[in-house]
């Protein structure tokens, strides 16, 4: 039998195994993270946001769909490798180009299966009925395409649901599914129809990568590294552009918090198009990039909200044009606004910390957090961020963008949230918040458990 986190370690190694082939600027990116992280675990020596074969083996992927029912779909697939969706994302708010999708994660949730393979894909799905973007003849266009093309198999599609309800599936088994997944994301050889696709990339260049092709397919694979500003030189000094500052917060010597990602454009790959007489040429395309990122701790709401105030203030100052790059004012802002230590972001409720049972038990029935933490009883621990940043990823998804497209905001736009996704999907979406919160209090549970005493 192979077990659901085993499935889930090769389907990263094979998805890997495939886009590397075809992508060959990923090998680049892979080398250069492996020799960051190799020399900054031996400076740091710190292995709590992740021990160093999680980091080295750690990517996501991102990939685009166009209906509620390929949302469906995806889940299942997903499901297979006990990756469920995490989060609502919606990348039309956040950027003011043309984005018009709303997005969740796929990834494991507990504590034991992240450390044993953490891989996670952003999955986007368009939204054809935001007037915003689409016309009503355009939208019944985009419908009619996506329901006629099949993204997943029913011998795909079966295997995923037997190996989510039994938890794996024995070899033979096994290999057939990860090569039945591995191959739904590849880029298609199939004819693109060029009228098409020009007319929605006249909208927007995120619906003709989703509606004008007849298939889906992973457009990056993202590793990570742990000093994403030395990565962004070394891939400088290989002659590699980098084609955006790197988003998130800033470099600073405070703690690193939430995720830090940076991205190079894509290149062109030659594909097949069908004109408008029926003739087939070939042309190019850019829909597949290279991304890396460096994760931190995860903060709670109140952590959060700080952070995306702190956001909007480094935008208010740029805005004012007082001088400064974003870097540089945001590092002024960083300084006024979050704590500079690990322990002071923990003491103000700021970040997400699990807590190891180090020293002795007081002796009493009961103590509180803090006292237990003063006196060394209890060890918080960091608990690194799993998710995305929606600025970030519209930042990621605007950045491989070589036209902004046309929105009119004068047009009524299609209301989204967690729930509404989630019933389309007819899958539970976890609130990431929820999930760290649970993480923390199992590690208090099992503290009381050893120290035999009830912590308030
Ligand atoms: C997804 C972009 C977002 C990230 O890491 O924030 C993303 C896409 O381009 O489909 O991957
Ligand atoms: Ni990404």
């Amino acid at each position: 039998m192979v077990a659901t986190w085993e499935l889930r370690a090769r389907f990263a190694v094979r998805l890997a195994e495939m886009y590397g082939s075809e992508v060959p600027a990923y090998h680049t990116l892979v080398d250069v993270c492996t020799e960051v992280n190799a020399e900054a675990a031996k400076v740091r020596g710190d292995e709590r946001l992740g021990s160093i074969e999680r980091v080295t083996a750690e990517r996501h992927g991102a990939i685009r769909v166009g209906s509620p029912r390929e949302m469906a779909e995806v889940a299942r697939v997903f499901a297979a490798f006990g990756m469920a969706p995490v989060g609502f994302y919606d990348l039309r708010d956040a950027s003011a180009s043309s984005v018009p999708v709303v997005s969740t994660a796929f990834r494991p949730v507990a504590a034991e299966e992240l450390a044993r393979n953490p891989f996670r894909v952003f999955t986007s799905m368009l939204v054809t009925e935001d007037r915003r973007f689409f016309d009503a003849e355009t939208e019944e266009r985009l419908k009619a395409f996506v329901s006629e093309r099949e993204l997943f198999g029913s011998e795909l599609l079966a295997l995923a649901d037997r190996a989510a309800a039994e938890g794996g599936l024995d070899d033979d088994d096994a290999e057939r599914l990860l090569g039945l997944a591995t191959d739904s994301f590849r880029l298609t050889g199939e004819p693109i129809e060029r009228e098409w696709y020009d007319h929605l990339e006249r909208i927007s260049a995120v619906a003709a990568d989703i509606g004008g092709v007849p298939a889906t397919h992973i457009n990056h694979l993202t590793p990570r590294v742990l000093d994403i500003d030395e990565l962004y030189a070394r891939m400088q000094a290989r002659g590699i552009a980098m084609i955006s500052e790197i988003q998130g917060p800033p470099a600073w010597e405070g703690p690193d918090v939430l995720l830090r990602q940076t991205s190079f454009r894509a290149l062109a790959e030659e594909r097949v198009f069908r004109q408008a007489d029926g003739s087939v040429r070939t042309g190019s395309l850019r829909v597949r990039f290279g991304e890396v990122e460096q994760r931190g701790i995860a903060l709670t709401r109140k952590g959060r909200d700080r952070y995306d105030r702190l956001v909007a203030e480094v935008d208010r100052r740029l805005g004012e044009e007082q001088g400064g790059s974003r870097q540089e004012v945001a590092l002024d802002v960083w300084r006024e606004g979050l704590p500079s230590t690990e322990a002071e972001l923990e003491l103000q409720g700021l970040g997400f910390f699990s807590y190891r049972a180090a020293g002795v038990a007081p002796g009493a029935e009961r103590a509180s957090l803090r006292e237990l933490v003063d006196a060394g009883v209890l060890v918080p621990e960091p608990i690194v961020y799993e998710d995305f940043l929606p600025r970030s990823a519209a930042g990621i998804f605007q950045s491989n963008l070589s036209d902004e497209g046309v929105r009119d905001d004068a047009q009524a736009g299609a209301v989204y949230d967690l729930d509404r996704l989630a019933e389309l999907v007819g899958a539970e979406i976890h609130d990431p918040f929820d999930l760290y919160a649970a993480q923390r209090d199992g590690s208090l549970r099992e503290a009381e458990q050893i120290l035999g005493l009830r912590i308030d």
